[in-house]
């Protein structure tokens, strides 16, 4: 730990900061209007590109139409105890029928972009083999009402929804489930990459596979010993990397694409500059089996001698694959992972643990830290040489109370996503390429294991009549955009 002294002697400003901030991130990245004054500009920049998102298994239900196959979630919301209300996702919000209407609530927000994900057992029933004929129809239809809509389609190949014929086989602990989404990839953008220009992989691999395979929390719920998980781990970074290839090489010209990862951040308890480092580091690490060997083609020595006998088995080979070039970095920034301090020791940051009265939102995980939407991109993009970032996911539950006449004053919802977005604009304002944001969610639906009981949608949606009814964070969402600017 540096000394008291010298701590309180880098003890910055917000401006100082700022203009720190801007300085450690690399002349390279900075723009001269940054470098000169910490005076931010009152908008996100110019072209900036704000969207929602959903996924297929939380939104869309048509679970048994149009030859679609069984997925994981399907088996798991089955058995009992593993959903909070014992709900599935077989009709959710009923997207793949009302589409055109979330489309025109999309189009109301005024937003430019749409991030959906893809469900693999729509396409391959079986998971890898023979194509479901109709199984891309659904996806041609939406995207062509986007279109028309003037909303680009942005879609994620993976949102967790595993076909059971690949579980059955061993799922992530298989190798071959790696070859066959990186086939699955291909098919799709052979199809539909004549109108989808931009494609996100896998959706939050640190999500799926620890609490699909660690916690048990989520499908398939398996609780893997050490070993077996690194390889499950290895295996999903394995899988992107074949994905970024196969869209590549089957996708239209000028295709771009990239992960959508949960980035774990660390953020400086005390904005030092020997803490901004430590944090750098810290959120090299914390992401070492996802992020950090996806962007630099090796595990860091740390996460290998941690694991120790228990490391994945691969190839130089394998980390070539998994390296391969992306466009973009998609990040889903919720909460900061931890905050920390400059230690002098190894590894150079020492952990603060979050209190017991540290503010969350409805969900527990949700703790508050609105800052980690600046250091997430921030460090990212000091870290590791990427030249477009987005916010794929951003976003908070809340209760959601509706009044007689369905309304839903989620001032609180507002008040999160306002501090957000002013910690991003900081990270745009210091030239951090943020291209693009896209909030968790338009619609409330189907929340994991919570069930229906978490409502994270812009639009609140009564599930007995599937009513929609924009709550009064669209409104405060559709101001945001129209203005490219908070205020
Ligand atoms: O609903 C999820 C989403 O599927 C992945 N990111 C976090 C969201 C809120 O928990």
């Amino acid at each position: 730990m540096p000394s008291r002294l010298t701590r309180r002697r880098t003890l910055l400003t917000a401006a100082g900061a700022s203009a720190l901030a801007a300085a450690a991130y690399g002349s390279a990245h900075t723009s001269s209007r940054t470098a000169q004054s910490p005076r931010r500009p009152a908008g996100f920049p110019d072209g900036f590109r704000w969207g929602t998102a959903t996924s297929a298994y939380q939104v869309e239900g048509g679970a048994h139409e149009d030859g679609r196959g069984p997925s994981i979630w399907d088996t798991f919301t089955r058995e009992p105890g593993r959903i909070r209300d014992g709900s599935t996702g077989d009709v959710s919000v009923d997207h793949y029928h009302r589409y055109r209407e979330d489309v025109a609530l999309m189009k109301s927000l005024g937003a430019h972009t749409y991030r959906f994900s893809i469900a693999w057992p729509r396409v391959f029933p079986e998971g890898k083999g023979k194509a479901n004929p109709g199984g891309l129809d659904f996806y041609d239809r939406l995207v062509d009402e986007l279109l028309a809509a003037g909303i680009e389609p942005y879609a994620t190949l993976y949102h967790w929804d595993l076909p059971q014929a690949l579980q059955d086989r061993g799922g992530w602990e298989s190798r071959d489930t790696a070859q066959a989404f990186g086939d699955y990839a291909a098919y799709v953008a052979g199809r539909l990459t004549d109108r989808v220009r931009q494609v996100f992989t896998i959706n939050e691999m640190q999500t799926f596979v620890e609490q699909g395979h660690e916690t048990g929390n989520f499908a398939p719920g398996l609780k893997l010993p050490p070993g077996r998980l690194n390889q499950v781990r290895h295996h999903a970074v394995l899988a992107h990397g074949l994905a970024v290839q196969a869209v590549r090489a089957s996708g239209r010209r000028g295709t771009r694409v990239g992960p959508a990862e949960n980035i774990a951040t660390a953020v400086p308890a005390v904005e030092t500059a020997e803490n901004i480092k430590a944090a750098e580091r810290a959120t090299r690490e914390l992401n070492a089996p996802y992020l950090t060997v996806m962007m630099e083609g090796r595990y860091t020595d740390a996460y290998l001698a941690k694991a120790g006998r228990d490391a994945p088995r691969f190839t130089d080979a394998e980390l070539k694959i998994i390296s391969s070039k992306v466009d973009f970095v998609g990040l889903n920034v919720y909460a900061p992972s931890q905050y920390v301090l400059a230690s002098e020791a190894a590894p150079g940051f020492t952990p603060v643990p979050f209190p017991a009265s540290h503010p969350h939102m409805a969900s527990s995980w949700l703790l508050l830290g609105p800052e980690v939407l600046y250091w997430a991109p921030r460090n990212a993009a000091r870290l590791w040489p990427v030249k477009d970032i987005f916010i794929t996911e951003n976003g908070a539950s809340a209760a959601d109370e509706p009044t007689p006449d369905g309304t839903v004053h989620d001032v609180d919802r507002v008040m999160y996503l306002r501090n957000c977005l002013m910690h991003l604009q900081r990270a745009t304002a210091e030239a951090v390429p943020v291209r693009g944001y896209f909030l968790w969610s338009l619609l409330d639906n189907f929340e994991w294991a919570d069930g229906y009981a978490t409502r994270f949608g812009l639009v609140h949606v009564d599930y007995a009549t599937q009513r929609r009814t924009p709550k009064l964070s669209a409104e405060f969402y559709r101001e945001v955009i129209s203005r490219n600017a908070l205020a």
